[in-house]
């Protein structure tokens, strides 16, 4: 066996390049992973990855990188966190697999608890443990049509739900999400969203709920409802906002009609958003919540937690799945969550985000290409646009983000044109790695213009 690596934070904290990016190593692999892997799966940066942890990715050419995707929002405790790496190796010792529902453990459990605590709403809460986020969106309408024997979801605009087939008919964007990959499943309706950077005139989010509600009862029927399923904040579909009520409105109307108001965290969960889910922030609770990603520092954990009436509505069997809830994935979320609140994560996330915010306002100053900044905590993203300042530039976005590549720092693209930038830095990064990749993403403007 060869030497073990070591990440973890105690991975020197420093932007690094050794040689071009990637280097001649990661070329190598490269070609050896396009001869074995399916031509379907995308790759953002081809560089090979070796080590990781705090802020900042080492690849197999010895350059170090700074992480501002966290692998899409899912290391925000940072990778091969100690208090994960220690856990999942000790569960790794004692038994790795039995089957929750052939014989249970309290790992399972243990996480059940967290997540009715960590939730919004002091309700009675229980949870079903899955394995990735599109599977818990699937159960959530599963619990939601035997709760309400009704068969219609509501879906907004923008949405990202996931890759399985009624994920997909959930989620928005044609390409490269759908493409060729119908028959689709029926009964998914898609309700307007609040954008507040794209709306024509002003519209408040009560009034964009009420353009959505008078679209549901209209073309749906209210008591056809099963579910509305919304991001709190979009995700895959440009880290969205919603305006301030929009929210709000939509639960209370879903609970006025007896309709299963279903949060999608996935992204936005876990102390991203600098509160633990993004619904804290206007106080709304949602009755069921949907989270993955975060929740497990990079092992695979997926949950659907929310009212006990609701989720108790379904037979038993109904639900679960060979792997839900597997004992490493829920050891690592003991230790995630522990990190988060001792290392008191959401603070980190406010901090983390207020300091790319000043900073992008200063970029977005010099580079009106920036046509709307917006975010909440370390989710943040900026819209880049034409000298119209609404045309959406999504070449100017690759260009921008392949040149941050090139300098060694990791950023994504989202949104529904492909034209937005998005950073979402592990919450444990340091301050002056953050600053410093804030101070390449200005270069790359420079750069490009
Ligand atoms: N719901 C809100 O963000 C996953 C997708 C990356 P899975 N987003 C990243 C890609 O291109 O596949 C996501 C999400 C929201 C559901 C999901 C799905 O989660 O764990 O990828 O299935």
């Amino acid at each position: 066996m060869s030497e073990a690596i070591f990440g973890g934070p105690a991975l020197p904290q420093q932007r690094h390049l050794a040689t071009e990016i990637p280097g001649p190593v990661s070329r190598e692999r490269f070609a050896r992973r396009q001869r074995l892997v399916a031509g379907g799966v995308g790759t953002t940066l081809p560089v090979f990855v070796e080590a990781a942890g705090g802020g900042v990715l080492r690849d197999v050419d010895g350059n170090v990188l700074i992480d501002l995707a966290s692998g899409i929002a899912v290391t925000g405790v940072g990778n091969a966190a100690p208090e994960v790496a220690e856990r999942v190796a000790a569960q790794v010792r004692a038994f790795t697999h039995t089957c929750f529902m052939v014989t249970p453990y309290d790992g399972y459990v243990d996480v059940c608890e967290r997540l009715a605590e960590l939730t919004p709403g002091d309700h009675a809460k229980k949870s079903v443990l899955l394995n990735s986020g599109a599977e818990a969106v699937e159960n959530a309408v599963k619990i939601a049509r035997v709760h309400t024997g009704r068969n219609a979801v509501v879906v907004f605009d923008h949405a990202y739900h996931g890759r399985t087939n009624l994920t997909m008919a959930m989620t928005a964007k044609n390409m490269p999400y759908k493409q060729g990959f119908g028959p689709f499943a029926g009964e998914i309706y898609r309700a307007p969203n609040s954008y507040p950077f794209r709306e024509v005139g002003e519209v408040s989010g009560a009034e964009a709920a009420e353009r959505a509600i008078d679209q549901i009862e209209k073309q749906v029927g209210a008591a056809n409802v099963a579910c509305v399923v919304i991001e709190p904040i979009l995700g895959e579909g440009g880290f969205v906002v919603p305006a301030e009520g929009f929210l709000p409105r939509l639960a209370a109307w879903a609970r006025d009609n007896g309709v299963v108001f279903v949060a999608d965290e996935i992204q936005t969960g876990f102390c991203r958003t600098g509160d633990w889910f993004a619904c804290d922030h206007e106080g709304v609770v949602p009755d069921l919540i949907t989270t993955a990603k975060g929740i497990a520092g990079g092992l695979p954990l997926a949950s659907v937690t929310g009212r006990a009436d609701i989720m108790d509505a379904v037979h038993v069997g109904g639900l679960g799945g060979t792997y839900g809830g597997n004992p490493i994935a829920c050891a690592a979320a003991l230790g995630a969550m522990e990190i988060m609140r001792k290392q008191d994560l959401n603070s980190a996330a406010r901090r983390l985000g207020q300091l790319m915010l000043s900073r992008l306002r200063e970029i977005a100053a010099a580079h009106p290409t920036i046509g709307d900044i917006r975010g909440r905590g370390a989710m943040i993203a900026i819209e880049l646009v034409g000298a119209d300042g609404r045309t959406p530039d999504a070449a100017r976005a690759a260009t921008v983000s392949t040149y941050c590549h090139s300098r060694g720092v990791v950023t994504l693209t989202c949104g529904t044109y492909g034209n937005v930038l998005r950073f979402l830095p592990p919450l444990v990064i340091p301050e002056d790695l953050l600053t410093e990749a804030m101070e390449v993403l200005g270069d790359a403007f420079t750069a490009t213009a």
